[in-house]
């Protein structure tokens, strides 16, 4: 399928969908949102698919909500239609996501990056959450999922200032799971990507539900909600395909994507 303002490729098991608006630095504007939620649409029906790898341009992951197409919205359309609430369809993606991030990933383009489930960045990537110097805050899950992942000293210095923080500074902080050469960014994600997409599906995807648990819930019915999943799984073929390979000394093939 040809998109506007994306391009959706596979690696063997592995979807990447690449953010493409180089004259906007990738900004992102309502055609990018439902083109976004069509290929992953696509990418989650597709049983060849086990994970999902976001990136942008070597510039910019995305600069931002598009300023321009928001600057003439008023409160009472941003209200009545719950402007940005399509992103909780990104957020709640099912397969695992990794953000590869190059350049600028600002406002909502580091919100986005923070849906997906681990952050890979180059050494040229900058955090921030600059919307306070439009006299915005942020609107798509800056300020909460930002301070889960970076604590609240951080989150408010950045939130309050406006100011970016370096890929060296995002990996202490936190944010980011791993820092890389600029070069070997994509490699690098789609390695992880397609390491992930060798397990068993089931196993992934339960597994990205207990941790994702922890953000919503209680210590105890966190515990319980990992106990159950982690019973559950002693019901599905490849529990046993991997436990048996791993007794007999040789590699596991699963069935399940
Ligand atoms: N929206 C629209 N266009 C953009 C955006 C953006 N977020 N960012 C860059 N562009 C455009 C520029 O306007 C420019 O277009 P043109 O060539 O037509 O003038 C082109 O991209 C290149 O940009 P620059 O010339 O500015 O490139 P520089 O390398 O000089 O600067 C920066 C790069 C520093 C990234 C700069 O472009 C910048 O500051 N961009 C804006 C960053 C920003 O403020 N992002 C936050 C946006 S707000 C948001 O994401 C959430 C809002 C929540 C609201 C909640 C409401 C419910």
């Amino acid at each position: 399928m040809a998109y506007e303002t994306l391009i959706v490729e596979t690696h063997g098991a592995v979807g990447l969908v690449r953010i493409n608006r180089p004259q906007a630095l990738n900004a992102l504007n309502s055609t990018v949102l439902s083109e976004l939620k069509q290929a992953y649409a696509a990418l989650h029906l597709d049983d060849a698919i086990g994970a999902i790898v976001l990136t942008g341009s070597e510039k910019a992951f995305a600069a931002g909500a598009d300023i321009k197409e928001m600057q003439s919205l008023d409160f009472v359309d941003a209200y009545k239609n719950d402007f940005f609430s399509g992103w909780a369809e990104i957020a709640n993606a099912r397969k695992p996501v990794i953000a590869a991030v190059s350049g600028f990933a600002l406002g909502g383009g580091c919100e986005v990056a923070m849906m997906c489930d681990f952050i890979i960045a180059s050494e040229t990537a900058k955090f921030g959450q600059p919307e306070i110097t439009l006299s915005v805050i942020p609107g798509m899950g800056g300020s909460q999922r930002l301070t889960r992942a970076v604590g609240k000293a951080k989150a408010m210095d950045l939130i309050l200032t406006g100011r970016m923080m370096d890929a060296a500074e995002a990996e202490r902080s936190g944010l980011v799971a791993r820092v890389v050469p600029a070069d070997k960014l994509l490699d690098e994600a789609l390695a992880a990507a397609a390491k992930i997409a060798s397990y068993s599906g089931p196993a992934v995807m339960m597994a990205k539900e207990a941790v994702n648990r922890a953000f919503e819930t209680t210590l105890e019915e966190g515990l319980r909600f990992e106990r159950r999943l982690f019973h559950s799984l002693f019901a599905t073929e490849d529990q046993k395909e991997g436990m048996a390979a791993f007794v007999a000394k040789r590699k596991p093939a699963f069935k399940n994507r």
